[in-house]
């Protein structure tokens, strides 16, 4: 073996890795989900019986790089070459402002993902169908060059477009340890077929820029200064739940400035749970019409900001209505119901849409008028829809109507936002191809990618696809199947190993996408080498972690640049020296701190950091606001579109909504009018499927990361929330095992009757591993949503209206 070698993983004390493949049996035949029957030295239970005598204890500073949004400090403390007890940062004096970030109990688990005796030890390759799970042992040798080999050749017979990086985001932490981190080999040999937008945010990030020119919001210590809080689809708690994350931040804020808090949801979610003000069930997908109804109270009661209307914006009102727009295009005229539909947006309107009682939409209007500054979001849930696009900007207007944008305490009506102290990322090098497919439709260009073109299904850079996508990397990815919509479409189209010839998977464990992949290779952990790892969503305390490994490399795992820079060498001279620039990972770690040490010169060095783990940065100007300077001055700081102004009116919208191909359902508009979608609430389907179901994301796991920990499944159950209303109707009681179903699968799990749930709707975790025999009846047993969800992309962004679905749901 020749490769690029972190000096630093050479010098553990003891060669596990040798000692075990040793006695490790060669080329067993596989299922999928036994694991391999091999002798492991000590499992996770070693905490329980202690090594008398350690050969080694040291605490080694790491992070959770899972792509929860938080990035939290992780001390291992290592004994006898094995993590035994997770500790979490203990730096600072712990009082808001100086404090510790703390893992939550995902990452505190960390060492039984580590020491799972499910891992994967050796490359293989794909023996049975695609998703039957029957692999043998190859060399490391022999993988590489098959990945090698049939890459040159799908490069040379179909060219670079056939080649697609899969969205993964199992390392979005880490740097070098990083899910993108295919990107930069593909583009050292002629680039890739690329994807715009995430199934995070595909809606909202495509919306937004046509409102803002970008999507920014004011960072949650921001709170601090604001009177009133409003939540949208926002569930910090679970979703950035760390020391590190959000829901600190949000309760600390509050604390001081004693700001009342509404969260509105489907759900009452653990954000709420108690500490909130006021819960706002809603009908998933309607947010819109809830806010244009706000909307027709701020406008008859006088509550809006008309100067704000006026210096800021384009198209409130007939005043700044571009001259393009058809007569009575205007926000207002919509609202009034003066526009092109003719109906009023009253409370009474939207209470038959959005199952929230009139006068209570009444109420909130007048305190969203009336209380300022308001910090008014949305997490991304109610943008993961059919409409979520326009979901996503009528929100926004609810700060723009009342003039809370660009100041202090107020906000955008997007998610927070974060200091950045500006850590250097790895670069992934230019990609020579522009083309690009939206982010939800790789399933299609693989089944009919030249039939794709840029007016009906998104493509960007081109009028259509040259070809279908052939090869596909699939690294640190459950999105090949289980994290991807409508599993049982996909494992159709992937089955045909003529359309998509080759799927190399990079994990840790069999997942479910492992199973799809044609070869699997074993990648050590980021707790496993070293990283320089950069904060995400930290409030205004920006940070960056020097992860160390814990432990040596054990079986025949190995770290990433390093396989990558393996197969890089294969391709040719030339594609290894763009790949590696002639450094190894531990050479570019110390590149990358110096460049940040540049922007932030009282950084430790490299070698302190090594010991010290962690350099924290508080913003200077204490809160981030977004668009300050354009609030300032938006003649010298315009926004980046095309006016400089807030378009609620968008010119732009208005040209694609008149040049694309769109279904029945589907709406672009050039206001953020409300638009039903397909599967919502008042869809005709109901009548067969009358319950809405979405996978909200759930603290048990990060999608399916740290799935298959057995502490963790015990604590937080796979369940489906439904309101008693409904579980009496269908005979079901609170732990029943129940059928959840429509047109495209069928899961099986138990019910959770609660009123935390609003009638009408469902719910579960979303990202439980599937459990199905996807050759047989094609039930699954495992809770996985997605057996349920569907691969219709949303109009505009083309992204994954995932929390859309009808189902019913009856007792087993
Ligand atoms: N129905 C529904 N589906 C959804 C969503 C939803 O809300 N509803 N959410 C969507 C969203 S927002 C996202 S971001 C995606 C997330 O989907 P994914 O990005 O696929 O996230 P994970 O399920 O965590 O899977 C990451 C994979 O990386 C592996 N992994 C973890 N760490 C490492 C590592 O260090 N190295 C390697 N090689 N592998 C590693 C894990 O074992 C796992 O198989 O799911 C999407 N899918
Ligand atoms: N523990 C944990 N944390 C995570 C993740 C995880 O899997 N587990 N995933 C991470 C990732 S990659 C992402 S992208 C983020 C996702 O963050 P989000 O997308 O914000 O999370 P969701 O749970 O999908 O949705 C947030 C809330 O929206 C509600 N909701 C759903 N539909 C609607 C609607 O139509 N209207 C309204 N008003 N509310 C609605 C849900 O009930 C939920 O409480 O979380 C990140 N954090
Ligand atoms: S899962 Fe997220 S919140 Fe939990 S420890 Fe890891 S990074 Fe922190
Ligand atoms: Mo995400």
């Amino acid at each position: 073996m020749n490769h690029i070698q972190n000096p630093d993983l050479l010098h553990h004390p003891i060669s596990r890795r040798r000692l075990l493949q040793k006695s490790s049996a060669a080329g067993c035949l596989l299922a999928a989900t036994s694991g391999m029957v091999l002798p492991f030295r000590k499992t996770a239970a070693a905490e329980n019986q202690p090594n008398t005598e350690p050969l080694a204890d040291k605490v080694v500073w790491s992070s959770c790089t899972v792509n929860c949004g938080s990035r939290c400090a992780l001390r291992l403390h290592v004994r006898d070459d094995e993590v035994y007890w997770v500790e979490t940062d203990n730096t600072g004096n712990d009082e808001y402002g100086n404090h510790q970030l703390r893992a939550c109990l995902r990452g505190r688990s960390i060492r039984r993902r580590m020491n799972h005796p499910d891992r994967l030890k050796y490359p293989m390759k794909r023996v049975g169908k695609r998703g039957e799970g029957k692999f043998i042992r190859i060399s490391w040798d022999e993988a590489l060059d098959i990945i090698s080999g049939k890459l040159k050749h799908t490069l040379e017979e179909y060219g670079n477009e056939a080649v697609h990086v899969l969205y993964g985001t199992g390392v979005d932490g880490g740097n070098i340890t990083n899910s993108n981190v295919p990107y930069r080999l593909m583009n050292s040999c002629g680039g890739f077929l690329s994807r715009y937008g995430s199934y995070s945010t595909a809606q909202i990030t495509t919306a937004m820029p046509y409102l803002y020119g970008a999507q920014q919001g004011n960072s949650p210590d921001d709170i601090a200064n604001s009177k009133l809080v409003v939540l949208f689809g926002n569930n910090p708690a679970e979703t950035r739940m760390s020391g590190a994350g959000v829901t600190y931040y949000l309760e600390q804020a509050r604390e001081r400035s004693n700001a009342r808090m509404i969260v509105v949801d489907p759900r009452y979610t653990d954000t709420a749970a108690g500490r909130e003000d006021e819960w706002i069930p809603i009908r998933p997908g309607t947010d819109a019409a809830l806010v244009a109804s706000i909307a027709h109270v701020l406008i008859t009661e006088n509550l809006v900001d008309q100067a704000f209307l006026d210096k800021y914006c384009i198209g409130y009102d007939e005043k700044t209505l571009p001259s393009s727009a058809p007569k009575n295009g205007h926000y207002k005229a919509y609202i009034l119901g003066q526009g092109e539909d003719g109906v009023a947006k009253t409370p009474a309107w939207a209470a038959r849409i959005t199952g929230i009682p009139a006068t209570r939409i009444t109420q909130l209007a007048r305190e969203i008028g009336m209380t300022k500054p308001a910090y008014i979001c949305q997490g991304w849930g109610p943008q993961r829809h059919a409409n979520g696009e326009q979901t996503a900007r009528a929100i926004a207007m609810l700060p723009i109507l009342t003039g809370n944008v660009g100041i202090n305490g107020g906000n955008t009506g997007c998610r927070e936002g974060s200091f950045d102290l500006g850590v250097e990322w790895f670069d992934m090098l230019t990609n020579p191809v522009k083309t690009k497919i939206s982010v939800y439709t790789w399933t299609d260009a693989i089944e009919r990618g030249p039939q794709m073109t840029a007016t009906r299904d998104g493509i960007r850079g081109k009028d259509r696809l040259d070809v279908p996508i052939k090869f596909i990397w699939c690294y640190a990815s459950n999105t090949l199947i289980n994290q991807h919509g409508d599993i049982s479409r996909t494992h159709q189209i992937l089955q045909d190993d003529n359309k998509c010839e080759m799927i190399v998977g990079i994990d840790h464990f069999m997942t479910s996408s492992a199973k799809y992949c044609d070869i699997l290779l074993p990648d050590l952990m980021p707790t496993e080498q070293e990283d320089l790892i950069p904060h995400e969503s930290a409030g205004n305390m920006g940070y960056v972690i020097l992860g160390q490994p814990a432990t040596s490399r054990k079986f025949e795992r190995r770290p990433i640049y390093e396989i990558l820079s393996e197969v890089a060498k294969r391709l040719g001279k030339d594609a290894e020296a763009m790949f590696t620039e002639g450094r190894n990972q531990q050479e570019w770690i110390q590149y990358l701190c110096e460049k940040t040490r540049e922007r932030n010169p009282d950084m430790p060095s490299y070698e302190e950091l090594k010991t010290v783990g962690i350099y924290k940065r508080k913003c200077p100007q204490e809160h981030v606001v977004a668009f300050r300077e354009f609030r300032a001055d938006p003649q010298a700081n315009p926004l980046k579109t095309p006016s400089g102004k807030i378009e609620i009116y968008s010119e732009q919208l208005a040209e694609i909504a008149a040049t694309w191909e769109l279904a029945a359902e589907d709406v672009i508009h050039p206001l953020p009018v409300y638009a039903a979608g397909f599967e919502g609430w008042e869809d005709p389907a109901r009548s067969q499927f009358p319950l809405q179901l979405f996978g909200y994301h759930y603290k048990a796991r990060t999608h399916s990361s740290y799935g298959n920990i057995d502490v963790l499944q015990q604590a937080c159950p796979q369940e489906v929330w439904i309101n008693p209303l409904d579980a009496q109707a269908r005979g079901i009681k609170h732990g029943d095992k129940v059928r959840v179903f429509n047109n495209r699968g069928e899961t099986r799990l138990q019910a959770k009757v609660t009123p935390r749930i609003m009638p009408g709707v469902t719910a579960m975790g979303q990202g439980a591993w599937l459990v199905a025999d996807m050759f047989g009846d094609k039930i699954d047993h495992g809770g996985s949503v997605n057996i349920l969800t569907n691969l219709r992309p949303s109009p505009l962004a083309k992204g994954n209206p995932q929390h859309t679905n009808l189902v019913e749901i009856a007792k087993l």
